[in-house]
Order: structure tokens, then sequence, then C-alpha cells
């Protein structure tokens, strides 16, 4: 059997490495040379724990290569991102373009997967597509969408252990697919049809920012009402059938923070409860920058100088490197923007960064007057509360 991944980033690249594991040989193709030449070299471009390590076997058994061109494969997977676009509709460009490059490679038997995030009917639209330029292939390929579900830190492990839905546009499809997948997944599969699939990723991930929500509007209310939210929410679990999940400086990563608009985009009408969560998490990113500000006013008005405020945390949450559509980053920027203020900026995961300059996380919760935590990194929770500092625990990190 010959694999072939369209798009080696996040999902592609784990994916790609961990089936060449198995003995299976692999093409991967990404649009960016570097991209491909990187991976050649057994090396990778993604911070992701474990991955080099898998990469580079791949590549020194001579079954992992990467190019900037497709070739002749037995499954062809597009895993290629989905942004949306200015007004939140989803832009699947991409998509459209993975698939237009493996076209001229297609052969009777093939089987075509997407597992790039989507919304309903793309990979119905995909088959259109494909039987519209071929159409001698008409019911002689098989062509599913298989979400992936991975979570960004531990991807090496859920790609081998978690459950997979995989939907074909027919039995036959669903079947085929799920032979794929079970070279690699020791995790179920379960079989449905491509739009459930599509709406299955969606749902996943819109159910977790409405939780999410949940949350944030409770921290909301207990600020007001000058209640422990972290205590609150921690009491309320202690119910058999109440499972809340943490508040925290806002939602990122891009998934997330992306997927449900998929749903509001196309069903605006009866969303509502999905487009508002989207709205809450949005907006509690603002509410910690404002609530930051304030904090900075009061401080200079009581004691008559500027104060100097640790931004602690960078990373969309805690405990990784990636600042990508990070609500901690968005609260620096925003909160930095007073001028004539001390700041120090703090992300024990990364060395440095182009636009802030760092401090050692223990120098600036020692220095500064104002403590803002937006990320509960492991580092920080090794720090001991101060009665002295103003401690804005936005992420959870003393939970006081
Ligand atoms: N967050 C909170 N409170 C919580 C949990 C998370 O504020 O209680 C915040 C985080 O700080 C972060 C954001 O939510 O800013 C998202 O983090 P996450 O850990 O919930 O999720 P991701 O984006 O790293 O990965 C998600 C996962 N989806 C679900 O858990 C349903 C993962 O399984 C998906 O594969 C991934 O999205 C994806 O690629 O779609």
């Amino acid at each position: 059997m010959q694999v072939q991944f369209i798009g080696l980033g996040y999902i592609g690249l784990p994916t790609a490495a961990v089936v060449a594991q198995k003995g299976i040989h692999v093409h991967g193709v990404d649009v960016n040379p570097k991209v491909a030449e990187t991976i050649n070299q057994g090396k990778i471009h993604i911070i992701e724990p474990g991955l080099e390590e898998v990469v580079k076997e791949g590549v020194e058994k001579g079954l992992f290569k990467a190019s900037t061109t497709p070739v002749e494969a037995d499954v062809h997977l597009v895993v290629v991102p989905t942004p949306f676009k200015g007004n939140h509709e989803p832009d699947i460009s991409f998509v459209e373009s993975a698939t237009m490059a493996v076209l001229p490679f297609l052969k009777e038997g093939d089987t075509y997967i997407i597992e790039s995030t989507s919304p309903v009917g793309t990979t119905e639209k995909m088959a259109d597509l494909i039987f519209q330029k071929r159409p001698e292939l008409k019911d002689k390929i098989h062509i599913a969408y298989c979400p992936e579900r991975v979570l960004p830190g531990n991807v090496l492990y859920e790609l081998v252990h978690n459950d997979r839905v995989i939907g074909g546009i027919n039995k036959n499809s669903t079947e085929k697919a799920k032979e794929f997948y079970r070279t690699f997944v020791q995790g179920e599969l379960h079989s449905t049809n491509a739009r459930t699939a599509e709406m299955c990723k969606l749902t996943e991930n819109s159910s977790r920012d409405a939780q999410i929500a949940f949350a944030n509007e409770l921290s909301f209310i207990c600020d007001k009402a000058g209640i422990n939210v972290w205590e609150l929410i921690e009491l309320a679990n202690k119910h058999p059938r109440v499972s809340i999940l943490q508040p925290g400086a806002g939602v990122g990563g891009h998934c997330i923070a992306v997927d449900p608009y998929f749903i509001v985009s196309d069903y605006p009408r009866e969303s509502r409860l999905i487009n508002t969560a989207r709205e809450i998490n949005n907006y509690k990113a603002f509410w910690c920058a404002e609530k930051t500000k304030t904090a900075m006013l009061e401080f200079e008005l009581k004691n008559g100088r500027k104060p100097t405020t640790a931004i602690m945390g960078l990373a969309f949450k805690p405990n990784i490197d990636d600042l990508r559509e990070s609500p901690a980053k968005y609260i620096a920027q925003k909160v930095m923007q007073s001028e004539q203020n001390n700041f120090l900026v703090v992300e024990p995961n990364i060395e440095e960064h182009s636009v802030f300059k760092l401090t050692n996380y223990r120098e600036a919760y020692e220095k500064a007057d104002i403590i803002a935590f937006l990320v509960a990194h492991n580092e920080f929770k090794t720090l001991e509360y101060n009665n002295d500092k103003i401690i804005l625990d936005f992420a959870g990190v003393f939970k006081r």
C-alpha cells in the first residue's frame, strides 16, 4: 500500500509519520518547499513532543518521503487548513486546491479521505468536483471524511488511541476508509455518513467552546457577586451529574475558536447558543484586558506612581509554546498600549519573542506590583501567593 498526505502541518505530519512507522510507504506533500526539505532531512518544522524521532525513523528507513508534488497512491488524505474569511465564513479553498492537485493521480480502486475540519457538505462537494473532472472514476473510487481529534501536545498518543468517526459518501467508501485507519488506530472506528462525520467534528469543538463559555460566564457573575469562581465550580462539580470546565483568559488555538463559526455561518438562525458561546469567550479576553488596565489606574491613583505590571503567559493554553490565536497575547497587546507604564512579559515555554522582551517568571513576580496571570503554566504554580501584590488570577493559578 502507498499512502499520500496532502498537507504536512500539525495533523498531516504526525499522522504521516505514524503510518510510516507501521511499515507503510508514505508520500507527504506540502506547498512549502522548505517544509518538504526539512522533513527529508529527518527534521520537523512544528513543535510536538516525540514527533521528530518518529519522522527521522520513517525517513531513514526510506518509508517516508516529502515533496511539493503529489504522486500515484492507493490512499490519498487531504489534511490542509480550513481557515475562515473576514466574516467568519469557512474558506475551503485549500481543500479544493489539494483535491485538484491529486485529481490527475487518482485511479480506479483508490481511496480519497478528507481530514481537514470542514463545513457540512464539503466531502460531497469534493466528490462532485472529482467526478465532474474525471467522470470515468464515478463509482470506481472511495470517498470519505474522517476528522482528526488529537490534542496538541499529546498528538502521538491520541492519534493511535482515540476513537475515530468515519463517514463515506456510500457504505463501500466507509468500509475502505476504515480499512486504512485500522492499520494504525487502536481506538474504535465508528461508521457513519460523510455529513454526520463533518458535523461531528464541529460539534465536538462547539461543545467544548460552549462549556468553557459557561465557566467564563460564571467568572463574570462571581466577580460582581464577590464569590470565588474556582471554589464555586469545584463545589458544583461535587454533584454527580455536573462537570463544569475552568474559566480562563478566553479561548484560543486554531480549532475551538474557529470551528463553531462553520456551524453558525451555515445555520445562523438555529445556532444561537453556539454563536453566543463564541461571543462570551471572545469577550472574556477583552474583559481581562480591561480589568488589568483598571487595576493599573487604581494603583497609580493610590500610590502616586505608575505600577510595574507582570504579564504572566502568552501561550494559548498551559504548558505549550504555541502562541497562535492566543487570548493571552491579545490581552498583552491591549494592556501594553497604555503608555508610560512598565511591563514585564513572561512566557517560560519560549526562549525569545520578536515583539515582547521576555523576563524570567520568578524575577517578574518579584519585581512587579500587579501580576496578571493569563495562562496557568506549571512554573507559575510553584510561586507562593504574595499578599503585597495585586494578583489578577484570570487563569486560576492560585485559585484565590
Ligand atoms: N480552555 C479554557 N478552559 C478549559 C479548557 C480549555 O479556558 O477548561 C481554553 C484553553 O486555555 C485554550 C482553549 O480553551 O485557550 C482550547 O484549548 P483545549 O485544550 O480545550 O483544546 P485545543 O484547541 O488544544 O484542542 C481541541 C480539542 N478538542 C476538544 O477537546 C473537543 C482536540 O481534541 C481537537 O483535536 C482540537 O481542538 C482540534 O484540532 O480540533
